[in-house]
This record gives C-alpha cells, sequence and structure tokens, in this order.
C-alpha cells in the first residue's frame, strides 16, 4: 500500500521531470501483452512486412513485453512532437522529404532524453530498458493502452493536441506505477487518409502493406523499387507524409519545442538534380546526424533517380546520363530508367504531370469541414 502511494507520488515528479526536459507528453501503462498480438502476427503471416526481417525476428518479445525485462511491471510512453510547421512550397523540382527527417535523427534526440529519465529511475531502485523504434516493442500498442493517443485508420497514433506528428519512446521498468487510462477513438467516419494514400498501401482500416508504402518503398527497401511503383512514387525522396498530412487532427498541430527537429536547408530546398551530383563523401558530410544517412548514398540517390524519373525533363538528362554511368549498379539502373521516362515523356504531344495530392493547408480545411471526425 505505501509502495502504491510512493509511487503515485513518483509519478507525478515523473510526469513533471519528462515535461521539462522537452517531452510532451508521458503517460504509463501496465506491463502487459500488447493488445493486437493477433493483428500483428497475421500481419506477418502475410508477409506485409516485406524484407524487414527484424519485425519477424522479435515477433515473441513483441508480444510478450516481460521477455524483454523480467521483473517489468510498467512501461512508460514519452511522445515527442517534432512538427515545424510549413515550408515555403519550391514545386516538383525540390522533391519531397517526410517532416520527420527535415532535421536531426529522432533516435539520438529521443535516446539521449530516455537516459536522463532512466538516471533519474535508478535512483528509486528500478531497473529500465529504453526504446525509440529500435528495440522489440509493439510501440503504438503501449501507447494507446497509456492513452498518449488512439490508433488512427493510418495506423498513426494520433492525439487531439499534437495530432499525429510525434515520436514515440518507452522505458520498461520494474518500479509500478498507477497506469493511465485510454483514450477513446476519435476518427468518426472519416477515411481522409485512405483515400490519400497514392499507393493503397492502407488496405483496410487499422491495416497497411509496408510493401506498398512508399516510405518502406524509398526507406526500407535495400533493392530495386518495384517498376510498377515507381511512377506512384512521384517527387518523394525519403519517406512520406500523405496519410498524415491528410488527417484532420493536424490541424490542430503547434510547432515543436525542440530544436534539434528545425528543417535543414539540405532537406526542404535542395534541386532533385544537385543531390545526384554528391559523392560519397558530400553525402555523408550534408545528412551527418540526419536519419537519412542511414539509406546511404545508393539508398538515397535511387530515390533521386526515381523522383526524376516523374517530374524531371530535358535539363535533368545530363546529370541522369553520369548517373546511369554510376560504378554503383542500383543508382545506374533506377537513373536508365528516369532517362526513359523523361524521353518518353517528352516525345509525348500531351505530357500528364504526376498527380499531386491535396495537402495544403487551406484545402485540408475544406475537407475537414466535410468530414464526421468525432
Ligand atoms: C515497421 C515500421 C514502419 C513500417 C511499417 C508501418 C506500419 N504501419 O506497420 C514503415 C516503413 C512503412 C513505416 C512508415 C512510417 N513510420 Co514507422 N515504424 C515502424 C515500427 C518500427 C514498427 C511498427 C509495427 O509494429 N508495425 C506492425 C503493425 C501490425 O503495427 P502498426 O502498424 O503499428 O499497427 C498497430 C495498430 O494499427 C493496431 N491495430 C491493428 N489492428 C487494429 C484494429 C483496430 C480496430 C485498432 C483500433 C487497432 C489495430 O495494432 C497494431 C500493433 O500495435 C515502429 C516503431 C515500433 N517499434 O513500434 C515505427 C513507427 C510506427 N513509425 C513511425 C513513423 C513516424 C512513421 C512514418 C510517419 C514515417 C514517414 N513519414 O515516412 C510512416 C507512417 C506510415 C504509417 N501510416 O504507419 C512512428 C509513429 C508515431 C505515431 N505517432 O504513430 C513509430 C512509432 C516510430 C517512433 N518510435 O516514433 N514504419
Ligand atoms: S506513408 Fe504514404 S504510402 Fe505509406 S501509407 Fe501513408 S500515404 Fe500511403
Ligand atoms: S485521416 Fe481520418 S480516419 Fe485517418 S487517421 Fe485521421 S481522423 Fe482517422
Amino acid at each position: 500500500m505505501t509502495d502504491k502511494i510512493n509511487n503515485a507520488y513518483l509519478k507525478d515528479g515523473l510526469v513533471t521531470f519528462a515535461r521539462e526536459i522537452g517531452f510532451d507528453s508521458c503517460r504509463v501503462a501496465a506491463c502487459s501483452a500488447p493488445a493486437h498480438t493477433k493483428e500483428f502476427r497475421e500481419w506477418l503471416r502475410q508477409g506485409e512486412h516485406g524484407e524487414m526481417d527484424y519485425m519477424r525476428r522479435g515477433e515473441e518479445k513483441r508480444c510478450e513485453p516481460e521477455k524483454i525485462l523480467p521483473g517489468a511491471r510498467s512501461i512508460i510512453v514519452l511522445a515527442l512532437n517534432y512538427f515545424q510547421g510549413e515550408t515555403p512550397r519550391r514545386g516538383m523540382a525540390t522533391g519531397r522529404i517526410a517532416r520527420y527527417a527535415w532535421g536531426d535523427d529522432y533516435h539520438e534526440v529521443v535516446a539521449a532524453k530516455l537516459d536522463k529519465i532512466d538516471n533519474f529511475l535508478r535512483e528509486f531502485g528500478g531497473v529500465q530498458k529504453c526504446y525509440v523504434d529500435t528495440g522489440p516493442v509493439l510501440e503504438r500498442d503501449h501507447a494507446a493502452q497509456a492513452g498518449i493517443g488512439w490508433h488512427g485508420k493510418s495506423t498513426m497514433l494520433i492525439d487531439p493536441r499534437l495530432g499525429t506528428w510525434f515520436f514515440l519512446g518507452e522505458i520498461l521498468t520494474t518500479l509500478e506505477f498507477p497506469p493511465d487510462a485510454p483514450q477513446h477513438n476519435r476518427c468518426g467516419t472519416c477515411e481522409r487518409c485512405i483515400t490519400a494514400c497514392p499507393t493503397g498501401a492502407i488496405t483496410a482500416p487499422h491495416r497497411l502493406d509496408a510493401r506498398l508504402c512508399i516510405s518502406y518503398l524509398t526507406i526500407e527497401l535495400k533493392g530495386a523499387i518495384p517498376l510498377k511503383l515507381r511512377p506512384l512514387i512521384g517527387n518523394r525522396i525519403f519517406g512520406c507524409d500523405d496519410c498524415l498530412d491528410a488527417c484532420p487532427w493536424n490541424r490542430f498541430a503547434e510547432v515543436s519545442r525542440e530544436s534539434a527537429f528545425a528543417a535543414r536547408r539540405s532537406t526542404t530546398a535542395f534541386a532533385l538534380r544537385d543531390y545526384l551530383r554528391l559523392n560519397d563523401a558530400e553525402f555523408r558530410n550534408l545528412f551527418r546526424d540526419s536519419p537519412i544517412k542511414r539509406i546511404k548514398r545508393r539508398g538515397f540517390l535511387r530515390n533521386v533517380c526515381v523522383a526524376l524519373g516523374n517530374v524531371g525533363d530535358q535539363a535533368d538528362l545530363p546529370v541522369l546520363e553520369e548517373a546511369a554511368a554510376d560504378p554503383e549498379p542500383l543508382i545506374a539502373e533506377h537513373a536508365q530508367w528516369a532517362i526513359q521516362q523523361i524521353r518518353t515523356r517528352s516525345k509525348s504531344l500531351n505530357p500528364s504531370p504526376v498527380p499531386v495530392h491535396p495537402n495544403d493547408a487551406n484545402e485540408r480545411d475544406l475537407l475537414f469541414k466535410s468530414q464526421n471526425c468525432d
């Protein structure tokens, strides 16, 4: 009894401390099996994780968090806003990078903050394990259980204040804190995310086939991007935000307090063809401490070639010809494809521009009015 009272006090201290070090939300769930293990296992059985083998390898631990930290009693879930507002639209030739990658790599930013909480709890005898997208944890299930937000139909977790623009971090701890209540689902009859997806990757509410998702294709997939999906990628070169941009709950989003996520010029204002000129050292230098460095020059230039194939013109051909002779076969093949696309387009009497999805603020507001969210 005394322990429970003490831990209720400690929880207040924890939440205050989390806020002080920059987190936007800190809530607690009991350490128990996630609510959607059945759906997760089915997703794996259907192969919808594609080449993300780590998802399959961690199956048992994801379904039973006690296997990660024996004696764990609570899961502390933290949310960190990364929204940066709008950047000026610079046209198709700039390429689009998902907002989460505009600034520094969140893995490092969030992990450093989680370490501080770990140290804080150690003083009270807690043993902890911290994760931010780095371990076998079904993060969104625990976050929903703790009431950080609700499961959107896009599979994104939504907080009514932050929208979808936040990262999650978890701390499994042997300390037992009073759990928080879940939030009720406020998607209502809305299905904006499902219709906004350029590739049909959200195959049903709460179900995403990663093999079709542009985020997967441009970040997780290591090899060639399937030919039939290339035209659907448009000018996206790292990740995708279409189902997030479409979500009416994002109209409430406020700019993050975290300066590490401030947009860099290299992620919001570079011409596609300038990226194509980067050698390996320049690439590493340009994307130091950015999540983009993870896919290396070969993955990034592969994506840039696809984007140029979709939106480029004759002026891009010289730099694409150089890329077509790149010693890295992956880049060379995608550059050849892009050249072919541009030549076919310029021969055509009526070149059709790549469709862009309606995601600017005005249009979103208009659409929100016609939705029945909540
Ligand atoms: C693998 C992965 C991906 C894959 C697959 C995504 C997916 N939907 O599965 C790819 C590469 C496509 C991807 C893309 C993105 N990702 Co990602 N990804 C992950 C990762 C590592 C695992 C997700 C997972 O477990 N997938 C398995 C499926 C089965 O689970 P799920 O999609 O989360 O679905 C849950 C719910 O839908 C629910 N559920 C299932 N059925 C039903 C039915 C009902 C009725 C209900 C209510 C719920 C429900 O249960 C599932 C399990 O919790 C997590 C980190 C982590 N360790 O959890 C980050 C994570 C989910 N990604 C994140 C982000 C930011 C993104 C992107 C926005 C990045 C971008 N802009 O390009 C996109 C968003 C795409 C999208 N709509 O999800 C954040 C999401 C934060 C948030 N607010 O939700 C996470 C949590 C990373 C982090 N620590 O911040 N990602
Ligand atoms: S991130 Fe893009 S491709 Fe993936 S589900 Fe959302 S809208 Fe579709
Ligand atoms: S777009 Fe609509 S259905 Fe999709 S997650 Fe947002 S509120 Fe839910």
